[in-house]
């Protein structure tokens, strides 16, 4: 079967001007599969060739494909444009099977078949599951039907699926058709790759424990030979796209110390649990040889979890000094912090936070994704319906207009004054002469910097627009949804 994975274009991100879409990893991992199967794999991203809803129908049409997929990295953000995207193919293509998989269809999914134009949702990881329903529609549509892990009009529950045990049989074909080439991000080309899957924490706010149900992880020889592979092909830049790759440390110091033995000058952007850092204080080094760049750390998260309760606050504490030597040894760190949901924080959490010392803070906004256990609570106060939007970056629970942009100017606010006492030092030392700031370190601060400074020029339009027409009742509508809109409301 010819399959055409197509990336539909998602132009509304604030975050694009600091970076260009990534490689989508969930593409290549599911293409690798089919390819490994004996199918012919396109990818179509028009994403990062910024191509319209007409042109990427006319490309898709144009390959004759016999069976295409959907599905798009910032999953929920581009949840509409899929949608969009199946309704144009539909019209062009007639009767061509048309799959969408990802984590929002995962969770959305019978509403993805009544819209009609969807043939078969590709529930929780897919490689396996999208092979066996190109092996089945090979076959013809009664085999593809009955595939497990796949939900269509004739089968509104899927047949549940394993969690993949060998994630190595399912390693990425790196030399397939993905046009390599096209992925950079700070200067450099870049890649995405995934050491392990899942999390064994419970957080309330996030779905990616009960998406990938269990934690697993690839062998330490066959990820670093593939990072060898990217690095061979022209790769500097690495987005580890694990959720906890850190969590074993036995496990972790050897994958570090893989790393290093392959590390050409790579850079490794990483998430990690800030408690795994202070754990590592005496390995910085290694993290830094390893290639290790920036890493992003979570403090948020009240909940208990599978490992003891809280592990996230527990950390804290100690964090500040780590974070000094994670600084010395070459390293950036981000802290990622929820604003509160009431929109004001208190002035000891933001204390709290500055003393941690981070080089970055980046605010993210509460976000209730229906599969988690918040999203079902704060369901009731859901105000910006537009799934777009459902980025981090943009607030979403509301009860008016005014509160929306109060709490889009909190966000800014706080950004501003976390951010203001490490720009000034790294300024000063700067003019001391004592420490030019790393290449990396730099372009990062500069596009966070536009990011800002984008999005502070978009509330202040926003926000003018909104006081020229108040008290007028539009005024107080919500945001706009996309044109002709397929958004399935959560
Ligand atoms: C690395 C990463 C990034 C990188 C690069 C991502 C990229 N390629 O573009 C960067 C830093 C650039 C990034 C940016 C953003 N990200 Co991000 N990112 C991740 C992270 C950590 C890994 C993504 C990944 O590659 N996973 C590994 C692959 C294999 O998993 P997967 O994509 O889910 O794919 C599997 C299945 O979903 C399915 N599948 C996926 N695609 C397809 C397609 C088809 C056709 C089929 C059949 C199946 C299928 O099969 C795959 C294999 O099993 C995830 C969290 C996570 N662990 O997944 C967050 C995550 C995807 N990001 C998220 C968000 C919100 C964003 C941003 C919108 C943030 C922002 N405001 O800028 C942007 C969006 C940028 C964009 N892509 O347009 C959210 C999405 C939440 C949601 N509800 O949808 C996640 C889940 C983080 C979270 N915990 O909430 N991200
Ligand atoms: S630690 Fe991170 S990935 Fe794990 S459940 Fe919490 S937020 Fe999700």
């Amino acid at each position: 079967m010819k399959c055409v994975l197509i990336v539909p274009r998602l132009p509304s991100l604030s975050t694009r001007i600091a970076f260009p879409p990534q490689v989508p990893l969930g593409h290549v991992m599911v293409g690798s599969s089919l390819m490994r199967g004996g199918h012919e794999v396109v990818l179509l991203d028009g994403d990062v060739r910024k191509l319209s809803l007409r042109s990427t129908v006319r490309h898709a049409k144009d390959l004759q494909p016999d069976c295409i997929l959907i599905g798009h990295p910032a999953s929920t953000a581009g949840h509409p444009h899929a949608m969009q995207l199946a309704q144009s193919l539909r019209r062009e293509l007639g009767s061509t099977p048309i799959g969408y998989g990802g984590l929002h269809p995962t969770y959305h999914a019978s509403e993805v078949l009544a819209a009609g134009d969807v043939d078969f949702v590709i529930t929780h990881e897919a490689e396996r599951v999208t092979r066996d329903l190109v092996d089945g529609l090979a076959k013809g549509p009664q085999g593809a039907f009955k595939a497990p892990g796949v939900m269509s009009r004739q089968q509104l529950i899927a047949q549940p699926t394993e969690p993949i045990v060998d994630l190595d049989e399912f390693r990425p074909i790196w030399s397939g058709p993905w046009q390599l080439h096209r992925y950079r991000a700070h200067g450099m080309r870049s890649a995405v790759v995934q050491f392990s899957r899942g999390c064994p924490r419970r957080c309330s706010y996030c779905g990616q424990w009960d998406f990938w149900k269990t934690w697993r992880h690839r062998t330490v020889e066959s990820f670093v030979s593939e990072i060898d592979e990217l690095s061979r092909l022209g790769a500097r830049l690495f987005w580890i796209a694990d959720e906890n790759w850190s969590l074993r440390q036995d496990l972790f110091l050897r994958l570090l110390e893989g790393l290093r033995s392959v590390n050409r000058g790579h850079h490794l952007i990483v998430a990690m649990e800030s408690a795994h850092v202070i754990r590592d204080a005496a390995h910085l080094k290694l993290y830094r040889e390893a290639g290790l760049t920036q890493l992003m750390l979570g403090l948020d998260g009240e909940d208990k979890d599978l490992l003891g309760s809280n592990p996230k606050r527990r950390a804290d504490g100690q964090l500040a000094s780590v974070l000094d030597k994670v600084h010395a040894a070459g390293m950036t760190s981000i802290i990622n912090h929820f604003m509160p949901a009431s929109g004001a924080g208190r002035p000891e959490d933001w204390d709290r936070l500055r003393a941690c010392r981070a080089d970055f803070y980046n605010t993210l906004q509460p976000t209730p994704h229906r599969w988690t256990s918040y999203g079902q609570r704060a369901s009731g106060q859901i105000y910006n319906r537009d799934l777009s939007n459902w980025d981090y970056r943009m607030p979403v629970l509301a009860r008016s207009r005014g509160e929306w942009l109060a709490k889009r100017w909190r966000a800014k606010e706080t950004e501003l004054r976390l951010n203001a006492p490490s720009a000034l030092r790294a300024a000063w030392a700067m003019v001391r002469g004592r420490r030019p700031p790393a290449p990396l370190l730099a372009r990062s601060a500069f596009w966070a910097g536009m990011v800002f400074v984008r999005e502070v020029a978009v509330l202040i339009a926003a926000t003018l627009t909104w006081l020229a027409t108040y008290p007028c009742p539009r005024a107080r509508k919500q945001p706009a949804s996309p044109k002709r809109s397929l958004v399935v409301l959560p």
